[in-house]
């Protein structure tokens, strides 16, 4: 079979919570200390997933990670006196987006013909800097078929890597070479830059990319500083089109420019600030959108509910519509659990291209699967959590149980 899209979706995990963790995410912060809802935020991802299958995509998951993290309390020597905050990374649900799980690198493009992955070592937030050996594990297990993958462990811990948030792939289609756009940050003001350049570079070189089909390109400073910690908040590419917003970027000509010479059939919409301001942009998430190609080949923009209600984005999206651009549709999803905690239908999907048959079919949804699963969350998903729940011993043996019973529905046990 061809080489297809396949987003991977992130299972929202049983221990969902609003600890405000994530500095420079700003509904991170402004959601911090609210009663979260698991249940519900799991059965919204799993309607995403069921969405995007329905209009005949490939549709793959990845599961939520062991929580209360063991390893995590470990390694801190938790015995009860540790602040909250890192009480709270431990049971973080973070590894649902995961678009920050991993870099990834389709065959067309590598020097030895596999698809390459390299786990995200997620540094600068103490929360997500746990994911990576657990992700890695999974990953190894999902895209086992070593003629067809090479999964790399995450870069050194010095150069901060949040995966494929602040990776682009344009080209004529999934399954040709394509140009590797990585998206780097220096400063974001008050808030972290957290990816890093040269862990981009390291990236790009572990896959074996060849360096006249891949740039390296700054992210504005001043999309950070404005709440754009990943760059998938302020752009997002498909195929020959980029979908930005006009400050995405540090030097935004000269980085159009680099995308049309390598690029020529390159489409680029660029959202102006004086209809979306950043700010807009960055509360509504209008970016942080899936952008697909249709089986029938139309490309179609999945944005959350809260883009489609903002009255400024909608009327900019309207006016898209109208024209004769390059995405004729777009499709409203609820997933504002995630949205509460900063992750957008962007964030919670990880796109691979590969031929589904390589991959090991118990990460690839259907309706079967999707049933398993949903009942699952329905039995076991705590309801609701508050902040102060953290730390519970019974909510800990919940929460295992959850995960454990979903390992099982999908016999995935070995990842216990
Ligand atoms: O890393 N939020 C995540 C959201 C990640 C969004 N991903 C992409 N843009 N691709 C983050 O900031 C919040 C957790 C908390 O505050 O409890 C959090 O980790």
């Amino acid at each position: 079979m061809a080489l297809v899209e396949i987003n991977f979706d992130g299972i929202v995990g049983p221990s969902h919570n609003y600890a405000g963790l994530s500095l420079g995410n700003l509904a991170s912060a402004r959601n911090a200390g609210d009663v979260s809802h698991p249940r519900a935020a799991a059965l919204q991802g799993l309607a995403k997933m069921r969405h995007n299958l329905a209009l005949g995509l490939a549709q793959g998951f990845l599961l939520p990670l062991p929580r209360p993290n063991p390893r995590f309390l470990h390694a801190i020597g938790a015995d009860g006196s540790e602040d909250r905050r890192l009480l709270a990374a431990a049971w973080s649900a973070s590894s649902m987006w995961t678009a920050n799980a991993a870099t990834v690198s389709p065959a067309p493009d590598t020097a030895d013909g596999r698809c390459h992955l390299t786990a995200a070592n997620l540094v600068t937030m103490p929360h997500r800097s746990q994911e990576w050996p657990d992700t890695l594990r999974q990953l190894r297990l999902a895209f086992a078929d070593a003629t067809h993958f090479a999964v790399h462990e995450a870069v050194p811990p010095c150069f901060g890597d949040e995966g494929a948030a602040n990776h682009m792939r344009m080209g004529s289609g999934h399954g040709s070479a394509g140009l590797e756009i990585f998206v780097y940050g220096t400063t974001g003001g008050a808030f972290p830059a957290r990816q890093h350049e040269q862990a981009s570079r390291a990236v790009a070189r572990l896959h074996g990319l060849d360096p006249a089909r891949t740039l390296f390109v700054e992210q504005n400073p001043a999309a950070i500083a404005a709440g754009a910690f990943h760059n998938d908040v302020v752009a997002v590419a498909n195929e020959r089109v980029l979908f930005t917003h006009e400050l995405a970027f540090a030097d935004p000509d000269a980085t159009y420019a680099a995308i049309r010479a390598a690029l020529p059939e390159a489409e680029i919409v660029i959202v102006p600030a004086s209809a979306v301001s950043l700010e807009d942009a960055i509360r509504s998430y209008l970016f942080n959108a899936q952008l697909l190609t249709l089986p029938g080949g139309e490309m179609a923009l999945v944005i959350p509910s809260e883009a489609w209600d903002h009255a400024r984005v909608r009327a900019w999206l309207d006016s898209m519509l109208a024209s004769n651009g390059p995405i004729r549709r777009v499709l409203p999803v609820d997933v504002r659990q995630s949205m509460a905690n900063g992750g957008g239908p962007a964030c919670l999907r990880l796109r691979v291209v590969a031929d589904p048959a390589t991959v090991d079919p118990r990460f690839l949804l259907d309706t079967a699967r999707a049933d398993a699963i949903e009942a699952v969350i329905a039995a076991h998903w705590p309801e609701s959590i508050a902040p102060a729940d953290l730390g519970d011993p019974h909510l800990a043996a919940q929460v295992s149980a959850a995960r454990a019973a979903l390992l099982d529905a999908l016999g995935l046990s070995e990842l216990t």
